[in-house]
């Protein structure tokens, strides 16, 4: 069987209760994914890391606000709160998550002109972080993914894994979603079983967590 790592996804203040682009919930996927992490061979994380003038928040394009959709350097943005600046309190990892087994922490989103939700290519798909070929060398073939927000950076995340040819899983009640439009969580959850990806459900938590003790 070849060995399998879990991606914690963006799990930072901002994301969390009392952020800047704060998830329903967010904080609630904390105790899960600590349970989770020692059934895996290798621990990542990755982290939205964005100068204070990124060109996907709202205040950088005046007269507009969040939600907003635009075009940015010819691609399209949906433009966020001011959020995950880098070196503040809201780009940090929740206090609550355990960090001690992370082994590498990816972070994204340092170009001021492109949006990042991927951990593994920026939106434009030029800049690569590095995941793919150090799961490569590491020898990881299985990939988890956890972490916030479902439709946005996990999606992202997922689709790119298992395009790269990861065995990819999605852990649904360790994930929380944005929603900006109602059902943009399940027709992510579609998205990525269409395109391959293993989604564990609700129902299916027990389930998951046997599943990942025999990996
Ligand atoms: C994210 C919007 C903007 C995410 C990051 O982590 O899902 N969403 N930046
Ligand atoms: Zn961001």
């Amino acid at each position: 069987m070849s060995r399998s790592a879990l991606l914690l996804v963006d799990i930072q203040n901002d994301f969390c209760p009392g952020g800047a682009l704060a998830v329903r919930e967010g904080d609630a996927i904390i105790p899960v994914v600590n349970r989770l992490q020692p059934a895996f061979f290798e621990v990542l994380a990755t982290q939205d890391w964005h100068p204070a003038a990124h060109g996907s928040f709202a205040s950088q394009h005046p007269g507009c606000t969040p939600g907003e959709r635009i075009t940015l350097f010819d691609l399209p943005q949906i433009l966020w709160p001011d959020h995950c600046v880098e070196n503040t309190w809201g780009a940090e990892f929740h206090p609550g998550l355990e960090t001690a087994r992370i082994a590498r922490v990816f972070r994204k989103g340092s170009n001021p002109h492109v949006d990042s939700y991927s951990g593994f290519y920026d939106n434009g798909r030029r800049h690569d972080t590095g995941l793919a070929a150090y799961l490569r060398e590491r020898g990881i073939g299985a990939l988890t993914v956890v972490g916030l927000a479902t439709d946005y950076c996990v999606k992202w995340t997922a689709l790119d894994a298992v395009a790269e040819g990861f065995e990819t899983t999605v852990l649904e009640p360790a994930c929380r979603g944005v929603e900006l439009s109602p059902g943009d969580v399940s027709r992510a959850l579609q998205a990525l079983q269409a395109a391959g990806v293993r989604v564990l459900a609700e129902a299916d938590a027990g389930l998951a967590e046997e599943l990942i003790e025999q990996a």
